[in-house]
């Protein structure tokens, strides 16, 4: 045996002693004392080096839960409560609770909607962070049963599960840890949940997911110290609906790390548990969710275990989770971006819908679902590796022959012979076919996650070129090439952890989508719309693009008093694949004169990457005017916090909103919060009660995120 077989047996035996150690300690797989983690993980001895670590992250495998839920792909979200009826992304808690009355509420048209997106599993909010229960709990006042829908008798639980089982979709829960509402912070705030939590899972028949949000359980943003036990948390659950993940603030699937439904093309399912005593409350793991890089060997070096913790995305398909009126709802090219980033970069993507105050999703937002859908459908329609055969460099004893790639089974794969970690496999195509789409999947099931990277060569005119190039494949990467004709491929791996296994290699050809003209702003305040060359049909009120009184552009156009720009290019062909953009436009800032932070004009300037930054720790320092050059109505305003995490100390949190009254006195026109705006740094509207006119008004930070000293501004707005 020579010294590297030595070291590989050493590790070997380390591993299974640990987990015997493991299991006498707490009757458990895991090692982890209080984990109700229960994939393969292993422990990393501390002088590992990066080869061994590449070694035993070959070694974790999914737990049956985790690999039955990595399947799945896409899963719906509905996020609808008390914010829906006050445009609020995080409630108060405070909330009036006869403003709930969805009166057309129809769960069934919810369930639709997704449906059509091929969506099988739907998770619904059923308490978020401000404690309103959508069904009538028995542990406290605030719920359903204290509002005028339905006379306090309605569930929308009740409602959404029914809706769910007539269609057969996987029902899942979302129960915001955080609670603004006593006694959270205290313990008896663990039999409430407890309690509440076995009413969800014994009165609704089975839930395939439990989520639990991370958001406000650090005492940062809710200001309340709570103690979770989430050891008695975790098994009621576990004892309740023992098939049941959980998601978020849980041992079971971790946050992509982003709220714009964003993946990263190098995504790890293996992660590096930094807390021997980690009970896998999400942030508790150690895991920094939001890091660039996750889970490389870089990562992986100071970590105490390795366990399998794959990924999940989120898409609000309205930029916002809940329900605001005037809020665009994404386009066609930015959800099948999404899908690509994500389901195609070995994570699951989450597609929120909010249904509206009516109680049902708008319709702009069912067009868009079921529009991707049969996008969709029409990439999958056709696999061109249908009839194709493989043969590889590496052939293990006639077993794990290349052919098992096309036999639609996860657990019947190529494998290379051990020590190698490399491999080549040649795949000769039933005749000549097109494709702009390569779908890889290895065998995570028996071999884990192991491919580092990987190349795709295609036969072009007697020589292999390369047409793409990934690094992990994990469950599933569809990664994007050229539209390429051709009858032969080359599979190359180019690294790995451990001898690679491949499981499935499938073909499509994505639709192209033609995007939506381009609507901008330029310096000189003129409104543009890019066509590309092709006709632009729009229209400045907020009315469809798509009716005939919309106007052609012809060019740049001036919109002094700001409006919602909306247009389309048509083409002759395929209708269904144009896209439309949307804008609101702000009032004409030129003329303004703005005073307060550095380089104030940059608040207005169009130009988000010019950053206003105000030093709070001076109380001259926490407000900005505005005078216009007229008097103007207002009907809101606009906050665009700026992009990316590290480097961004804080976001505005709370504001209050004043103008200057025709006494020249300072007059409140509106206060409040943005919620959540460091996880969705996207734009924040808010509309007046009623649009007030003035010359001048004052914007005031009344606190930062994360209760950081510095707020920092990207743009602001007027409408
Ligand atoms: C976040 C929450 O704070 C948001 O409101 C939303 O529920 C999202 C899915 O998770 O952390």
């Amino acid at each position: 045996m020579n010294v590297h077989m030595d070291r590989k047996l050493l590790l070997f035996v380390l591993t299974i002693l640990f987990s015997f150690v493991g299991k006498a300690q707490d009757g458990n797989i895991s090692h982890l004392k209080h984990s109700f983690y229960d994939g393969t993980s292993v422990i990393v001895p501390e002088d590992a080096s990066p080869k061994d670590i590449k070694e035993l992250a070959s070694t974790v495998r999914p737990s049956a839960r985790q690999l039955r839920w990595q399947k799945y792909g896409m899963l719906g979200f509905i996020h609808f409560n008390l914010n829906t009826f006050y445009g609020r992304e995080w409630g108060t808690g405070k909330e009036d609770l006869s403003a709930f009355n969805p009166e057309q509420l129809d769960a069934e048209q919810w369930i639709s909607a997704f449906k059509s997106a091929g969506i099988q599993s739907i998770i619904l909010v059923c308490k978020h962070h401000d404690g309103f229960c959508l069904w009538p709990s028995s542990f406290r006042e605030r719920s359903v049963k204290n509002t005028p829908w339905k006379n306090g008798k309605g569930n929308v639980v009740r409602e959404f599960m029914d809706a769910c089982r007539k269609e057969g979709i996987r029902t899942c829960i979302y129960y915001s840890p955080w609670d603004m509402q006593e006694p959270y912070g205290e313990p008896e705030y663990n039999d409430l949940m407890v309690n509440e939590l076995r009413e969800l899972l014994t009165n609704y028949g089975n839930i395939d997911l439990v989520w639990f949000d991370g958001a406000g359980i650090d005492e940062k943003t809710s200001g309340k110290k709570m103690d979770f036990d989430w050891p008695r948390i975790y098994s009621t659950i576990r004892t309740l609906q023992p098939q049941a993940l959980i998601s978020g603030a849980g041992p079971d699937i971790r946050w992509v790390g982003n709220e714009g439904g964003r993946g990263r093309f190098t995504e790890w399912s293996v992660q590096g548990i930094q807390l021997p005593e980690a009970d896998f409350a999400g942030f508790h793991s150690g895991v920094p969710l939001m890091a660039r890089n996750l889970g490389q060997i870089e990562q992986l070096k100071g970590a105490k275990q390795l366990a399998w913790y794959p990924a999940r995305g989120g898409l609000p398909v309205r930029h916002g989770w809940f329900w605001k009126a005037d809020q665009k709802t994404r386009t066609l090219d930015y959800m099948v971006r999404s899908y690509f980033e994500t389901v195609g970069q070995n994570s699951n993507l989450l597609v929120n819908l909010s249904p509206d105050n009516r109680g049902l999703i708008p319709d702009e937002d069912v067009v868009l679902l079921s529009t991707f859908g049969e996008y969709l459908k029409s990439m999958y329609k056709r696999n061109f590796a249908n009839g194709a055969v493989a043969k590889s460099n590496h052939v293990k004893n006639g077993g794990y022959a290349s052919n098992y790639l096309f036999d639609n089974d996860l657990r019947t794969c190529w494998l290379a012979p051990e020590q190698e970690i490399t491999g080549e496999i040649v795949v000769e195509l039933y005749g000549e076919q097109t494709f702009n789409v390569v779908k890889l999947q290895e065998n995570i099931a028996d071999f884990g996650q192991r491919v580092e990277s990987f190349e795709v060569d295609a036969w072009i005119d007697s020589e292999w070129k390369t047409i793409g190039k990934g690094t992990t494949i994990g469950l599933r990467r569809l990664l994007r090439v050229p539209s390429t004709t051709t009858d032969r491929l080359r599979i190359k791996i180019t690294d790995s952890r451990n001898n690679p296994s491949l499981s499935t290699l499938e073909l499509y050809h994505a639709p192209e989508l033609k995007p939506g003209p381009e609507i901008s702003k330029n310096k000189e305040g003129n409104i543009v719309i890019d066509g590309k060359g092709m006709t632009v049909y729009y229209t400045t009120d907020g009315s469809s693009p798509w009716r005939e009184q919309a106007e052609v552009y012809q060019k740049p156009f001036k919109l002094p008093a700001g409006g919602k720009v909306r247009a389309v290019v048509i083409h002759d062909e395929q209708m269904e694949w144009n896209m439309e953009s949307t804008k609101v436009i702000g009032i004409d800032s030129k003329k303004w004169i703005i005073k307060g932070g550095d380089n104030s004009h940059w608040i207005a300037d169009n130009d988000p990457s010019t950053l206003v930054k105000f030093n709070l720790k001076k109380k001259s320092d926490n407000a900005f005017t505005i005078k216009l050059p007229e008097q103007t109505k207002l009907s809101g305003f606009g906050y665009l916090p700026p992009e990316g995490a590290p480097d961004v100390k804080g976001r505005i949190e709370a504001y209050t909103f004043y103008m200057k009254n025709n006494k020249g006195v300072w007059e409140l026109v509106k206060s409040g919060k943005f919620g959540n705006i460091d996880n969705n740094p996207i734009e924040r509207k808010i509309y007046f009660e009623n649009p007030v006119s003035t010359k001048e008004v004052k914007f005031e930070i009344n606190n930062a995120t994360r209760k950081q000293q510095e707020a920092v501004v990207a743009e602001f707005s007027l409408f």
